[in-house]
């Protein structure tokens, strides 16, 4: 049977048509297989009034249709998830290079000419569902690969180390940094005393905290975001070498971050700020990529190392032991549903694959029982991995059977195992199964921490030495900023103790901007702080970044009468470079160009404030100039561009909005005139992303 085209009612119409015919309507019959039915599959007749007694009468409980559409819609929501509640994902595949069988006999890890299809999903730690995306936090960056031999997932975070030594602490960590309980805020914030209270009396956060109060906690993009694994696993090959090792992953576009007050602006402006960044790469064809590799070393050279493997506190400098890469992901579609896919997705760093073995990392060995336990109570049922998002794209087959919402219908007479009454009935795999790696053990029954997990210090110390000074002073603000907003002294006082044992320079600074010189805390390290410690320059983000504007937005700000030819030669050579251009007008309706075309506009000059670019050009004509000064608005957008160490390019007759933005027009490089249709030198300006030196003279 052809299929009918579905019918098109617009809004009004139903509701023109419902009044004038006193509730009912005249419609074409539906053809089968477009009609709205019940969840029985009952046709219905009428969406828009329930059933009642007469026109003006009640509400008869008989309808069922009613009763059935709201009974399901209060049931919408499923608990959010404890952490990580606010996130997003994309499908895309993973493809391995060559040569990885020396290191895993994991199939997906092993063979170039398969793509795994992979699910990923990012998120923020601390703010609920509805929270913004730029908060200061550390991000997830989980991935789910649907390998020929099932389902295997790298649940990471974009940052490689974390605040606990032992899961058991998890509970108080995250009690202490989700809302207060008894005031229900703040929301998304580390900033808050419980928080400050809990990491001060915990010294073994300290390295974690210096990278949350890095750059790194306010992620550009997450598609400029690296991702850890954290915990330390194993790698097995098929002769059965064992290998310890650190999983990372490295965006293309490389490592970038927002800066501070830029983050504050945007996540009132554009809440979804990482969402839509990623939506609309993947949407325009942009995908994102990131590059899997492993630090891999044997238990000798583990041994050998001034820290324990063990201790998720700690990393291993790339210098020291680097990076051998394993394949590449792309992300390259976006779910048609959040719900069924980002939010039912249920990750568990449990799912492994032959080749793939864990460690005895405490911190990892909690985390094993917790995913999975917490799926129960947010999918509300043992079958969740029969959700597509969940169920392994390989055949699985098991004796296990019922429970909520089981899906499979398993029609042999045979549930146990052995069995002789079902051939067919699933049996072990054997050898050819996933076998753990077999690990001697032994030890005494105790609850103690090993001495080799007592230096704090010297890691975070590593860390902030490390660093561009630039990204120092940032860490400094990220502590003032957060201790600030601590209203307990004894708390920040404590905290500046720690940072004196991490470095007294940065406490110095902390302390300044504090006004709390002289008032830090003695605290004695457990064991000597190593400040001889080599530094790492790949810890550092814009020590060797990439000099590049893809998959980078700029934002021009224009009004009637702008030059429609230096438009076009910004988009043309913005396009050429992999970035896009975003038009700002006055008003959202468009506006006219010098040529007399009427342009459509991205965004009003009121909703899109310069923070949501990565570089700015004012282009705006003399007349419309002069209006844009009585704006508040459009002086900010420049002012805030300045402040914000963007690359600006400007037209002559921009030149009003600079002296009323107070911003010298030949401040610096990173400030470039824009002479007739030549963007070449602003789009080579626009590569080095932010001016650093202009840093010291606006904050
Ligand atoms: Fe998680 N973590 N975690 N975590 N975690 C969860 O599982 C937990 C830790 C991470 O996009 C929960 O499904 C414990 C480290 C990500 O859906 C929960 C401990 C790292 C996500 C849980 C940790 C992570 C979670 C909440 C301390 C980086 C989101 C909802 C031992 C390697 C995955 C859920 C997604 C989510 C427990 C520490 C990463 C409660 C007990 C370290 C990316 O099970």
């Amino acid at each position: 049977m052809a299929k009918k085209p579905p019918r098109s009612r617009r809004p009004s119409d139903t509701v023109n048509e419902s009044i004038a015919d006193g509730g009912e309507l005249h419609q074409v019959a539906p053809s089968v297989e477009t009609s709205l039915t019940t969840n029985q599959g009952l046709p219905v007749s009428d969406d828009q009034n329930s059933l009642k007694a007469g026109a003006r009468g009640p509400v008869l409980l008989e309808d069922f249709h009613l009763r059935e559409k709201i009974t399901h819609f209060d049931h919408e929501r499923i608990p959010e998830r404890v952490v990580h509640a606010r996130g997003y994902g994309a499908h895309g595949y993973f493809q391995a290079y060559e040569g990885n069988d020396e290191l895993t006999k994991a199939d997906f890890l092993c063979d170039p000419e398969i793509k795994t299809p992979v699910f990923c999903r990012f998120s923020t730690v601390a703010g609920s569902e509805g929270s913004f995306d730029t908060a200061r936090d550390v991000r997830g960056f989980a991935t789910k690969f649907y390998t020929r031999e099932g389902n295997y997932d790298l649940v990471g975070n974009n940052i490689p180390v974390f605040f606990i030594q032992d899961a058991i602490k998890f509970p108080d960590l995250i009690h202490a940094v989700k809302p207060e309980p008894d005031r229900a805020f703040p929301q998304a914030q580390s900033a808050h005393d419980t928080f400050w209270d809990f990491v001060s009396l915990t010294p073994e956060s300290m390295h974690m905290l210096m990278w949350v109060m890095s750059d790194r906690a306010i992620p550009r993009s997450f598609r400029m975001m690296q991702g850890f694994g954290v915990n330390t696993f194993r790698l097995v090959n098929a002769q059965g070498k064992v290998k310890l090792v650190k999983f990372h992953w490295r965006p293309k576009l490389g490592t970038f971050s927002l800066i501070w007050d830029e983050a504050v602006v945007i996540s009132g402006a554009d809440p979804d700020f990482h969402r839509r960044d990623l939506w609309n790469a993947i949407q325009a064809g942009d995908f994102p990529e990131y590059e899997l590799s492993v630090q891999a070393v044997d238990e000798k050279q583990a041994e050998k190392l001034d820290f324990d493997i063990l201790d998720a506190t700690k990393i291993i400098p790339e210098e020291v032991i680097p990076l051998r890469p394993l394949g590449k992901m792309v992300l390259n579609r976006m779910p048609s549903n959040f719900f069924a896919e980002t939010e039912q997705v249920a990750f568990c760093p449990a799912n492994l694959v032959p080749g793939i073995d864990f460690s005895d990392d405490p911190l990892l060995q909690g985390r094993l029982f917790s995913y999975l336990d917490t799926q129960l109570s947010r999918l509300g049922s043992p079958n969740f991995q029969e959700i597509p998002i969940n169920a392994p794209k390989n055949a699985w087959q098991n004796l296990q059977r019922d429970g909520h919402m089981r899906m499979r219908v398993d029609p042999s007479r045979v549930s146990y195992e052995p069995n002789s009454l079902d051939m067919a009935a699933p049996r072990e795999a054997g050898p050819d199964g996933f076998q753990s790696i077999p690990i001697p053990t032994e030890g005494t029954k105790l609850r103690q921490r090993p001495e080799s997990f007592a230096d704090h210090y010297s890691q975070a110390h590593l860390f902030y030495k490390s660093l561009t000074e630039p990204e120092q002073r940032h860490v400094a603000g990220g502590f003032a900023f957060e201790l600030g907003k601590c209203q307990e002294l004894k708390i920040r006082r404590r905290m500046l103790g720690h940072l004196e044992n991490i470095e007294p320079k940065l406490a110095e600074m902390v302390a300044e901007k504090l006004g709390m010189e002289g008032e830090a805390d003695e605290i004695q390290p457990a064991v000597e702080v190593n400040r001889r410690i080599k530094p790492s320059p790949a810890l550092s983000q814009y020590a060797a970044a990439p000099q590049t504007i893809a998959g980078r937005k700029i934002g021009v700000l224009v009004t009637d009468g702008t030059d429609a030819k230096l438009l076009d030669a910004l988009v043309k050579k913005a396009k050429a470079e992999k970035a896009t251009v975003e038009i700002v007008a006055p008003k959202v309706g468009g506006f006219t160009t010098d040529d007399d075309e009427l342009r459509p506009a991205d965004h009003f000059l009121g909703g899109a404030p310069s923070a949501v670019f990565d570089a700015v050009v004012l282009a705006p004509s003399a007349a419309g100039a002069q209006e844009l000064l009585t704006t508040a608005a459009a002086v900010d957008w420049l002012r805030m561009a300045f402040a914000h160490l963007k690359i600006i390019g400007y037209t002559a007759e921009a030149a009003p909005l600079f002296e009323a933005a107070n911003v010298d027009p030949d401040a610096d490089e990173g400030v470039v005139v824009i002479q007739g249709v030549k963007v070449g030198d602003f789009i080579e300006a626009a590569k080095r992303h932010r001016i650093w030196e202009r840093e010291p003279k606006v904050r």
